[in-house]
């Protein structure tokens, strides 16, 4: 069989110029690891964001989670991005229609557009999410991911909404560059695979959520990213286990294309 692509060589495929950018990103910094950073505190988010952001292509934020969001969190928020070289991606899950979903991401409290290179949506509202929130995404220079499947369990984000969630992608794949998902839902390679629900040892928490290693997310389920949250920001020593998802998770990758 073929060998599987490379990033570099997706990122041709890729119809979104962030998206582009990310896939180099991630072969420069030789990293497919994003740290979910869902702590409360901005001061706390920025120390371990400057801690293990060299190891990561992507920081994750819930905004709506910090007890002291100011727009001079998010100016050294974006400083940090510029000193380590990576996004910032807010798992904002709008999932209302076009006419709000852009509002909530253009105004309100945290002025997502502004600082989030990359959102992502639900896709149960149907394809007006993704039309509101390009709107004012494109022109930006922004990007969005769309929730293909959930890594908790019963989530109802499977079988033919997963489908559909898929098609709908194809068809905005200007503005989406890909998806948040467990497993590969689609072969078309422009797109990016993200995996939340990532440990070094499989398990669950006590309200659901449902954890695959890194191995079995890259190499068995074919992803591309791992999103890792609880098992850095809690880790004594965040940079090496960060170092130590950012290995395993890129070896993984290399290993899928050799
Ligand atoms: F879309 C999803 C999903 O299906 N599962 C998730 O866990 C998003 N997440 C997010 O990834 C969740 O909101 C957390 O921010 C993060 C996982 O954190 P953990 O501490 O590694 O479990």
């Amino acid at each position: 069989a073929k060998a599987e692509m490379t990033f570099k060589e997706r990122a041709e495929l890729c119809k979104n110029e962030l998206g582009r950018r990310l896939f180099g990103l991630m072969e420069d910094k030789q990293s497919n690891l994003i740290l979910s950073a869902d702590l409360t505190k901005s001061e706390d988010i920025l120390k371990l964001v400057d801690i293990v952001g060299s190891k990561v292509c992507i920081v994750k934020t819930h905004a709506d989670i910090i007890e002291d969001f100011t727009v001079d969190f998010v100016h050294k928020l974006q400083d940090l991005a510029k000193k380590h070289n990576f996004l910032i991606f807010e798992d904002r899950k709008f999932a209302d229609i076009g006419n709000t979903v852009k509002y909530q991401y253009n105004n309100g409290l945290h002025k997502i557009i502004e600082w989030a290179d990359i959102v992502n949506a639900h896709s149960v509202s149907g394809p007006g999410v993704i039309q509101g929130l390009q709107k004012v995404g494109l022109e930006k220079g922004r990007a969005c991911l769309l929730i293909a499947e959930m890594s908790s369990k019963g989530s109802l984000a499977k079988g033919e909404y997963t489908k559909a969630t898929v098609d709908m992608a194809k068809t905005y794949s200007e503005f989406v560059i890909g998806f948040i998902s467990q497993n590969r839902v689609c072969d078309d390679q422009q797109f990016l695979y993200m995996t939340p629900g990532v440990r070094l040892e499989e398990g669950k928490d006590s309200l659901g959520q449902q954890y695959v290693t890194p191995s079995v997310a890259i190499l068995q389920n074919k992803t591309d990213l791992i999103i890792v949250g609880r098992n850095i920001y809690n880790a004594e020593d965040p940079l090496n286990v960060a170092e130590e998802f950012r290995q395993a998770a890129y070896n993984a990758y290399l290993k899928r294309i050799s």
